[in-house]
């Protein structure tokens, strides 16, 4: 099977190592004689139409091509068909040159939380003049609370009973806090506020590293128009505390103040020209509104029994709910 991949991409002498960081898609990291590359299969009943990815990652590689040459980049790599799509035995695959770097899973200085936040920043301001509408929505209304927010009330129409008792305390909390829906139309229906490039995927594990520099983001997937919300809030609900989503230990939860000024100044130095004072003063809402809509997502899945997110175990989208409901709690006190 792998085998024959290979061959279509005239890689002699390959192996295949999993790669595990990733939730939804499946991941290898490749050495042949050809070189060392990333072998994608893209989950389908996630991204829909993985056509979308591949235009939107070929629009932008070209526009770097032409405009940024040296910009570090995750080029496709085409198969020896010329495709950097490819179908095969009903999956789709995709290979990009490896990059040389470390994808972390959890930061451990406020240094990196502002070496990413500014590669991220970056990323979306060496596209402010690319032509926006050539992309692709690869996931329609991806960050759309309202939307996640009435995903979650038919999960609690249509969702498993028995969970639905074992997540009360979460269902309460997540609906008491419904007023961030009420912020989010509010910012979105606002004129100063304004789609960009978003990587709407800004966890640490997405921009890679070389010592304590952040060299490059990757997993481009969900670059689609957004706003800067979507990207500072992942970062907000990912680089703020010193263990990860997958944390069970409540106590453990915490924000470092200090990576709270890193992600502001990362941030800021890279876009602070573009936002408007509109976007500014909503900055704190953006890891709100991020960290919020996670944890619906989670508890919309675990209601419906684990349908999206990768789960080892029955109570794990449950206990990644809690997590991130407490990281809320304590985000607030920032
Ligand atoms: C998913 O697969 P991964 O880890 O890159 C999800 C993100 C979530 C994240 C939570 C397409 O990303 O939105 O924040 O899990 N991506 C999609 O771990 O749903
Ligand atoms: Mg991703």
């Amino acid at each position: 099977m792998m085998q024959s991949i290979f061959e279509q991409y005239g890689w002699e002498n390959a192996t295949a190592v999993p790669l595990t960081q990733g939730l939804i898609n499946q991941t290898f990291e490749l050495h042949s004689l050809q070189g060392d590359f990333i072998l994608q299969n893209i989950n389908t009943q996630v991204f829909k139409d993985p056509f979308a990815i591949d235009h939107n990652i070929n629009a932008i590689g070209q526009y770097y091509n032409t405009n940024r040459p040296n910009q570090l980049f995750t080029h496709l790599v085409p198969n020896l068909a010329g495709e950097t799509l490819m179908e095969w035995d009903g999956k789709y695959y995709r290979a990009f040159k490896k990059i040389d770097g470390i994808a972390l899973d959890v930061l451990t200085t406020a240094l990196q939380a502002k070496a990413a936040a500014h590669q991220f920043g970056q990323f979306t301001a060496s596209l402010i003049e690319f032509p926006i509408a050539a992309l692709k929505l690869t996931i329609p209304q991806f960050h759309d609370l309202a939307l996640r927010y009435h995903q979650f009330e038919q999960a609690l129409i249509h969702g498993d009973a028995n969970r639905m008792t074992e997540a009360k305390d979460a269902i309460l909390f997540l609906q008491s806090h419904h007023t961030y829906v009420k912020q989010w139309l509010h910012f979105t229906g606002h004129q100063d506020a304004h789609l960009r490039v978003t990587h709407h995927d800004t966890k640490i594990s997405n921009v890679l590293f070389k010592d304590d520099a952040a060299i490059c983001v990757i997993d481009l997937d969900t670059t689609m128009p957004g706003y800067f919300i979507s990207d500072v809030g992942d970062m907000c609900r990912t680089y703020l505390c010193p263990v990860n989503e997958a944390c069970q230990d409540l106590n453990q939860i915490k924000v470092l103040p200090e990576r709270w000024t890193a992600i502001q100044e990362g941030y800021l130095e890279a876009m602070g020209e573009s936002l408007t004072s509109f976007e500014k003063d909503h900055f704190k809402f953006s890891g709100q509104c991020i960290i919020y809509m996670q944890a619906l997502r989670f508890l919309t899945d675990f209601l419906e029994l684990d349908k999206y997110y990768r789960v080892e175990r029955p109570g794990q989208n449950l206990d990644r709910t809690n997590n991130q409901i407490q990281l809320l709690k304590v985000f607030n006190q920032l």
